[in-house]
């Protein structure tokens, strides 16, 4: 029942009571009567609970509530992206040192190193084999005369006896006419020329290797130089001495290792090393030249020198 109609019936019931009489109420609430009541009965039974009400309207929100209790955790949750990147910590400490690694390689050959201080002078060497025979001296002077023969019978043995030595005087012109050819062609080769003896020497300004020096010695009727005494070292000494240069000499032990023999193969008996050599250095030295103390050293055949010729 809205507020306005209950005022309404309120009013209406002010003006028509009067005194000893009361207003009942009809059950029936839209019907009310106004009668005049006798003694007042007894109270009546309850009525039946009316019909529910229409729902009101929804209320303001109540004071929030204490917090409930901590529920079961949860099931693991996926992993979730991988954070920014950090900032870079500090260096840590040095670590032990490592192991000793394996040794390198060899290094590249060193250069020759300057020569040494000259040794003491060696032993005297043996007496070399003796030399071909020597060419004929001049005649002598004439001798008394001889003799009076007696008569010959005839003078035909004398002519052919002259005969005989003027064939022999023609082997000699022609040998001596040969030997000049030679030694014409040598000296034009020869830079300097020295002797030992009945050989002499030659050393030109050219500088070739081993094998080139024997076959230009061999081209000029001689070979390239074997000292067989001190006296024929000292000899090719004075020649390498104009070059100041190292120089070949006919010594080499190319056919067996260590075994040093002259260019015809005949075995060396005179020996002149420096300290410290042959020493066939790299496993390539071969060839024998002689220094500038006279001293010999083993050399690699294929380097260039200058070379000494015997005639
Ligand atoms: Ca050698
Ligand atoms: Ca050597």
């Amino acid at each position: 029942m809205s507020t306005v109609k209950v005022l309404g019936l309120l009013l209406l019931h002010v003006a028509l009571v009067t005194p000893g009489t009361q207003i009942c109420q009809n059950p029936d609430e839209n019907a009310y009567s106004i009668i005049t009541c006798g003694a007042p009965g007894k109270n009546g039974l309850p009525g039946i609970n009316g019909a529910n009400g229409a729902q009101g309207e929804r209320g303001e929100p109540g004071l929030l509530g204490p917090p409930g209790k901590t529920g079961h955790t949860g099931p693991r949750g996926e992993q979730g992206p991988a954070g920014p990147k950090g900032e870079t910590g500090d260096r840590g400490a040095s670590g032990p040192p490592g192991l000793q690694g394996v040794a390198g390689p060899p290094g590249a050959k060193g250069e020759r190193g300057a020569n040494g201080a000259t040794g003491a002078p060696g032993t005297q060497g043996v007496t070399g084999p003796t030399g071909p025979k020597g060419e004929s001296g001049s005649s002598g002077p004439s001798g008394p005369p001889g003799q009076k023969g007696e008569r010959g019978d005839s003078a035909a043995p004398a002519i052919e006896n002259l005969k005989f030595q003027m064939a022999g005087m023609d082997r000699r012109i022609r040998d001596l006419q040969s030997n000049l050819e030679k030694q014409g062609k040598v000296l034009s080769f020869a830079k300097e020329v020295s002797r030992s003896g009945n050989k002499f020497y030659i050393i030109n300004d050219v500088k070739v290797t081993y094998s080139e020096a024997r076959t230009s010695c061999a081209n000029r009727g001689g070979q390239l130089a074997v000292p067989r005494t001190p006296e024929e070292n000292q000899a090719i000494l004075s020649l390498r001495k104009q070059v100041n240069q190292h120089t070949f000499m006919g010594i080499n032990d190319l056919e067996k290792e260590g075994d040093f023999r002259d260019l015809s193969g005949e075995a060396i008996k005179y020996f002149n090393w420096r300290t410290g050599e042959p020493n066939n250095l790299g496993g390539k030295e071969h060839c024998v030249e002689i220094w500038d103390d006279g001293r010999w050293n083993d050399e690699n055949c294929s380097s260039k020198r200058f070379f000494v010729c015997e005639f």
